[in-house]
């Protein structure tokens, strides 16, 4: 490269200058060959490859097993990332916003019947233990007011109030439950469900939400409780908590099925 502009810039003969000239005409058509070259092999393997992905078949959780790995990957990484020193930032109660945006209706369609609501907890032996509102409103609350982020792209700083779960945890005796890898929540009507990894539960930001903006949490934002999970994005935030499930294995989740994250976090 160095010695074409050599040749261009420095005065030669005519004679030599014609001679450069002609190097320099041979050599861009080598390169354009060459180029085109490695242009058509590379579009070729882009759409082999392409084609391939395609007909390979999805997982359970909605993709394909060779970009599935690369979100396993993800998750490997970012829940060794994930621990009660990783907090989300919190925000002065000032900036928390007034018109909470309503994102997602699935498991809220059906209509709810508060008088009959209670929270559902499927403990290890099997028994369900069946919570009033009141119930989790006797534990200790805590409020938090930061940035709730939708996988969509939009972000509005909120301010939330609850019981940690942690607390509840400690509370209702359920270590035998949380020694688990994960926990299932699945709204009443079970049109919306989410699995969350048991380190992400127990973050001490994790609340099972009953307030937004000091006062209890409006039908369409998941009255009479919903998880509010600072340390995830929006999809695992389930409103209208119905039932409360642990196990080892991932339970069903809504968005990981249709090819999002399961672990989802931020
Ligand atoms: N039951 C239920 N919970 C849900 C959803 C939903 O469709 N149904 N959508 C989720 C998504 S994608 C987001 S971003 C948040 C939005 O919470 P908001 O409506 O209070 O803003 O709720 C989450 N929880
Ligand atoms: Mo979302």
């Amino acid at each position: 490269m160095a010695n074409i502009f050599k040749n261009i810039f420095t005065k030669n003969s005519p004679k030599e200058s014609l001679r450069t000239k002609l190097n320099i005409d041979q050599l861009i058509v080598k390169k354009t060959i060459v180029s085109f070259f490695f242009f058509f092999v590379l579009m070729g393997a882009g759409f082999w490859g392409w084609k391939w992905l395609r007909h390979q078949r999805a997982d359970a959780d909605g993709a394909r097993p060779q970009l599935r790995a690369v979100l396993n990957t993800n998750e490997k990484i970012f829940s060794a990332l994930l621990s009660d020193n990783h907090l989300a930032k919190e925000y002065p109660l000032s900036e928390a916003v007034k018109n909470v945006r309503v994102n997602g209706r699935d498991g809220l369609r059906t209509p709810l019947d508060s008088a009959n609501w209670r929270l559902n907890v499927i403990r290890k032996n099997g028994d369900t233990l069946a919570l009033t509102l009141d119930d989790i409103k006797k534990l200790p609350k805590t409020d938090i007011v930061f940035n709730f982020k939708c996988i969509e792209g939009w972000n509005q700083i909120t301010h939330w109030g609850g019981v940690k779960f942690s607390d509840f945890v400690k509370a209702y005796g359920l270590n035998q439950e949380t020694s688990m890898k994960y926990m299932g929540l699945v709204t009443p009507d079970k049109g919306y469900y989410v699995g969350i990894d048991m380190p992400s539960a127990m973050h001490p930001q994790t609340i099972l939400c009953y307030e937004m903006n000091g006062k209890p949490l409006p039908l369409d934002q998941g009255y009479p409780l919903r998880l509010i999970i600072p340390v995830k994005y929006g999809i695992k935030h389930l409103k209208r908590i119905g039932t409360m499930f642990f196990d080892n294995k991932k339970p069903g989740d809504f968005w990981a099925e249709r090819g999002y994250d399961y672990f989802s976090g931020l």
